[in-house]
């Protein structure tokens, strides 16, 4: 495959939420020896999978809350203290039988990779019911940030615990910056965890129990040898990608160093080698180490998530360098910034298409009047 050809596959639009399944059995496609069987996770699927929309109607955006967008809408599902808690302590045995790097092999194609969520559960469902529900023949890889900025954090954190847990050799789900204690006290997970949680101490304690989960994401996806995925992007400080596997889990993110910068840098094209961020945490790097980095390791190129930018408003995704890099925000209306979403498929032979979701208010809308966002 080269990264260049990849890019000229024709890419397809999609402007519906298909329903959920009518038939709410979760699908038996795989040999049972994949699927791990636990009454208890395949209720919590089925009601997700089930769970009907709610809009809240009352509000000032009622033109927006009839578009079938996330925008001032969420699913009804309602996931109790102690079945989180469950759902926290079965997701950290199931991810530390993993390595911190997760090496997919051919026999895991086709495989739809998937940027940031944003705790937007109705886009997710809609990801599914678009590309095949889990466990039917698609395999899945999530690149973070599934929590934060919206107000079903718990339920989609949840839902891809579940999957994962259910599915292990067909979904996986890798660490975003947001996947950290310090992130969401400030971007809404922990307020949502109280206010979901008021009685006592749970809601803090969940939160808890959530960041224990976290600390155990494995943060990189090596794809057939060919294709490198992680959250954020390269650091400086790994010199080879097996420095990754060095550290030990469960952990959290430090301020600096190779995991911090897995989840925290950017590509930036005015930039030539590392420059300090504009985060304020981690790195950003030039096309030059993107290109170095691919030839040391043999890779045809980088998938990545963590930055929507104006340019991506309309596609979902944006190239760097040629190809080498390409960035995928899966979150349509992103902070009502009206966006559309992308995924990235890639099919047995490694061939990628990119998936635009369209946000239904993208017609109506005019981009130039809203503000970009560039921290995701
Ligand atoms: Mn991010």
């Amino acid at each position: 495959m080269s990264s260049n050809e990849s890019g000229s596959d024709r890419d397809e639009e999609v402007d519906t939420i298909p329903p959920p399944p009518e038939n709410i059995e979760l699908p038996v496609h795989l040999p049972t020896s994949e699927i791990w069987e636990h009454s208890f996770v395949a209720g919590l699927l089925k009601r997700i999978f089930a769970a009907s929309l709610v809009g809240e109607s009352d509000s000032q955006y009622n033109r927006a809350a009839a578009a079938a967008d996330s925008f001032q809408k969420s699913l009804n599902v309602k996931i109790s203290y102690d079945e989180a808690v469950q759902m926290c302590n079965l997701a950290q045995k199931s991810l530390m039988r993993q390595k911190m790097i997760v090496r997919l092999k051919d026999n895991q194609l086709p495989l739809t990779v998937v940027g940031d969520i944003h705790s937007n559960i109705i886009h997710l469902r809609r990801i599914f019911g678009t590309l095949g529900w889990p466990g039917e023949g698609n395999n899945y890889l999530f690149l973070g940030d599934y929590v934060d900025r919206g107000s079903q954090g718990v339920e989609t954190m949840c839902l891809l615990l579940a999957l994962q847990y259910r599915y292990p050799t067909r979904v996986h789900i890798l660490r975003g910056n947001h996947e950290e204690a310090n992130t969401t006290l400030g971007y809404g997970f922990y307020d949502e965890c109280r206010s979901k949680f008021p009685q006592d101490n749970q809601g803090h304690l969940i939160w808890r129990h959530f960041i224990d989960v976290f600390g155990c994401l494995p943060a990189m996806a090596i794809i057939s040898e060919k294709i490198v995925c992680m959250h954020g992007g390269l650091s400086p400080y790994m010199d080879r990608i097996e420095d990754l596997d060095q550290i030990e889990r469960p952990c959290s993110v430090p301020a600096y160093g190779i995991l911090c910068d897995t989840v925290w840098s950017d590509p930036d094209p005015d930039v030539t080698g590392w420059r300090l961020s504009k985060r304020w945490v981690s790195f950003a790097f030039g096309g030059d180490v993107i290109e170095d980095f691919c030839k040391r390791n043999n890779f045809d190129m980088i998938i990545r998530a963590h930055q929507i930018t104006r340019p991506m408003f309309r596609w979902g995704y944006r190239w760097f360098t040629n190809g080498r890099l390409v960035t995928i925000f899966s979150s349509t209306n992103y902070q009502n910034n009206n966006n559309n979403a992308a995924v990235a498929s890639i099919s047995t032979k490694l061939r990628i298409h990119y998936v635009t979701f369209r946000c239904r208010m993208w017609d109506e809308w005019q981009v130039d009047n809203v503000l970009a966002s560039d921290t995701c």
